[in-house]
């Protein structure tokens, strides 16, 4: 295989965005919205195995509280989906969200040698765009050939469709690309695409099951096997072509 592009998760892998970002957006939502919801971190992490803002708040409405599933729930969910992407985009606009350990320097490093980037998640496409601007400056959004989210594609992970899009876009073989997530969801959806797929867990997932993973990785700073040295390009390389 010849590496020709990196393919990255957004939520969890290239930001530690969850916890502190999205679930504070959504209960911002639910309280504007008065409808007495609230969501501590453990049970956030409870319904993290639900991909998705909308999916999320219906699992949530119909699987925890009961509620039936009608076309005024929907709306209201729609709603609250809105006006918690408006509390998340202010959050991260504002500078409060950072990359993950290596995230800019292997960006930055791909772009130098050439390859393509691209991005693969279940989110909405705001939330993206302002994460890469807020935290790489306004030109990166311009850096990604393919950037895959909700907006585009209504299937969500671990449904590989978004990676297959991608891939598409891309126009490079699954086999000369390589994934990055953080979840087992997403490891799902990158192998149901034929990806190899490096993991970085975060604290959320730390304790999933990873076995189709090319390498599981504290975070791209810190190198399995060699103590203070962070991943590289050609670490990566390596990994794809087994040696
Ligand atoms: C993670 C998600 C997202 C966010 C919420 O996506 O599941 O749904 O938690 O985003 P990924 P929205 O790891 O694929 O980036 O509210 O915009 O859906």
């Amino acid at each position: 295989m010849t590496l020709r592009a990196l393919i990255f998760d957004v939520d969890g892998t290239l930001a530690d965005t969850e916890r502190d970002g999205h679930r504070i957006a959504f209960n911002a939502a639910f309280a504007a919205e008065g409808v007495g919801w609230h969501w501590d971190e453990a049970l956030y992490g409870e319904l993290l195995k639900v991909a998705g803002g909308v999916e999320r708040m219906l699992h949530f409405a119909c699987e925890h509280l009961g509620v039936q599933q009608d076309e005024t729930l929907l709306g209201q969910i729609r709603r609250m989906h809105a006006s918690k992407t408006v509390h998340y985009v202010r959050h991260v606009a504002s500078g409060a969200v950072r990359l993950r350990p290596g995230i800019p320097r292997l960006i930055r490093a791909a772009r130098a040698e050439g390859l393509q980037l691209g991005i693969a998640t279940t989110t909405t496409r705001e939330n993206v765009t302002t994460l890469l601007a807020a935290t790489l400056g306004p030109a990166a959004v311009g850096w990604f050939d393919a950037i895959g989210t909700a907006n585009e594609i209504a299937a969500k992970k671990p449904d590989p469709a978004v990676y297959d899009w991608v891939l598409q876009r891309l126009a490079v073989p699954s086999c000369d690309a390589l994934a990055f997530e953080d979840t087992r969801n997403g490891l799902i959806a990158a192998r149901g695409a034929h990806l190899r797929c490096i993991v970085t867990p975060t604290t959320y997932s730390v304790d999933e099951k990873f076995d189709e993973a090319l390498v599981v990785l504290e975070d791209l700073d810190r190198h399995p096997l060699r103590a203070g040295e962070h991943v590289t390009l050609d670490d990566l390389r390596q990994w794809c072509s087994g040696i």
